[in-house]
């Protein structure tokens, strides 16, 4: 259901340009995947986002379950129609949204759980969620995993793996074949683990292969070395993705080590608290000393925001909590991530990932490790 296909190495690192071919179009790898939880990039017109370049983005079958829920879904003839997006659309599964929920009960079948929005029960297993993201229509569709905590014990981890893989077995079984489904690796920081459930996750019938349970709030060097030991046991011919990392930094990281697809609220989160990403590291636009600022946002920036509007007037937004600035910095942030990773693809074309890395490095983007 989709295509991967492997265009250039990069000489000096694990770096790959591919490009993936989905049932709506073709996306270029490596790409950044803005996210659409509840279906919309908060803050942003799906136009806009075809304006600044987005090729695919993420839907989340957890937060659409609760709401609007599948009979919605079904009225409108699944979640392209519903929001009017028409290019690709990758769902999660849930397996890490639902486990940031407390008081559920995790079983071999499934997790119980109260819905956040009116406490109704809810029962969640790798059935349900394919149920959700074949109706929501997604062109990529995630297997059901257990992203574990990193305060949990070795002995759970090691359950859990067989879990992972005993519900991707599920979904598999489950699935209709009509969207492409991607397993998901897990194992939390433990090699062993991550190899075994590489291992098994991998010798199943997958379109694409996902690493998660990283970047859940262990330090960068941790994420690091687990990342690259899982990359290596992911099979060539396939798409890479590594579940909710979008900062600069983790994103040249991932890059270099061989992954393709990555996602975050990272732009538009940190967008409506006032901080907007530039090439010289990031800032804070809420801070006294951009009052009378005249500059945009970044100078090398194309996008429409730094074409228009300045750091100055930003400001005055945000001190007046005016809902303009929120959308402002939004829309530049998306931007600028998708013309980041447009340029991380315009250097492993010509051979110069390296020096791209570099000149990141000394520009303030991303921070020697
Ligand atoms: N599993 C799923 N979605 C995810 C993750 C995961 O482990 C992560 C971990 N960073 C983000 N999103 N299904
Ligand atoms: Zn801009």
């Amino acid at each position: 259901m989709v295509e991967y296909t492997l265009i250039k190495k990069d000489p000096n690192s694990r770096a790959r340009l591919g490009k993936l071919k989905t049932r709506r179009g073709i996306i270029d790898t490596p790409i950044f995947m803005p996210v659409g939880t509840n279906a919309t990039v908060k803050g942003i017109w799906q136009h806009q986002l075809e304006e600044i370049g987005a090729q695919i983005i993420l839907g989340n079958a957890f937060h659409l379950y609760l709401k609007p829920g599948l009979e919605i879904i079904r009225e409108f003839g699944g979640l392209h129609r519903f929001m009017g997006w028409d290019k690709p659309i990758l769902t999660d599964s849930g397996g890490f949204q639902v486990f940031s929920i407390k008081n559920k009960k995790v079983s071999d079948d499934g997790v119980m759980f109260k819905s956040p929005i009116d406490g109704s029960k809810i029962f969640m297993t790798p059935e349900l969620s394919m149920e959700i993201q074949m109706t929501l229509g997604s062109d990529i569709a995630m297997a059901f995993d257990e992203c574990v905590a990193p305060e949990m014990s070795r002995e759970y981890a090691e359950k859990s793996v067989k879990r992972t893989t005993e519900w991707a077995k599920r979904c598999l079984a489950y699935h209709d074949g009509s969207q492409a489904l991607f397993g998901i690796v897990q194992g939390a920081f433990d090699k062993s683990l991550r190899e075994q459930s590489a291992a098994e996750i991998t010798s199943m019938d997958f379109d694409g292969f996902a690493v998660g349970g990283l970047s859940v709030g262990e330090p960068f060097p941790i994420t690091k070395e687990i990342l690259e030991y899982t990359v290596d046991l992911l099979p060539e011919d396939k798409p890479r993705y590594l579940m909710g990392i979008g900062s600069p930094d983790l994103i040249i990281t991932a890059v270099e080590n061989g992954i393709d697809m990555f996602d975050c609220v990272l732009p538009t989160r940190i967008g409506r608290h006032g901080t907007a990403l530039t090439w010289n590291g990031k800032i804070n636009l809420k801070a006294a000393k951009f009052k009378h600022s005249k500059e945009p946002i970044d100078n090398e920036c194309s996008c429409k925001v730094c074409q228009h509007y300045s750091r100055g007037y930003i400001y005055h937004l945000f001190s007046r909590d005016e809902m303009l600035g929120k959308l402002l910095v939004s829309y530049h942030n998306i931007h600028f991530l998708l013309e980041f990773t447009g340029k991380i693809r315009e250097a492993i074309a010509s051979d110069t990932f390296k020096e791209f890395k570099e000149e990141c490095y000394n520009s303030g983007l991303i921070k020697k490790e």
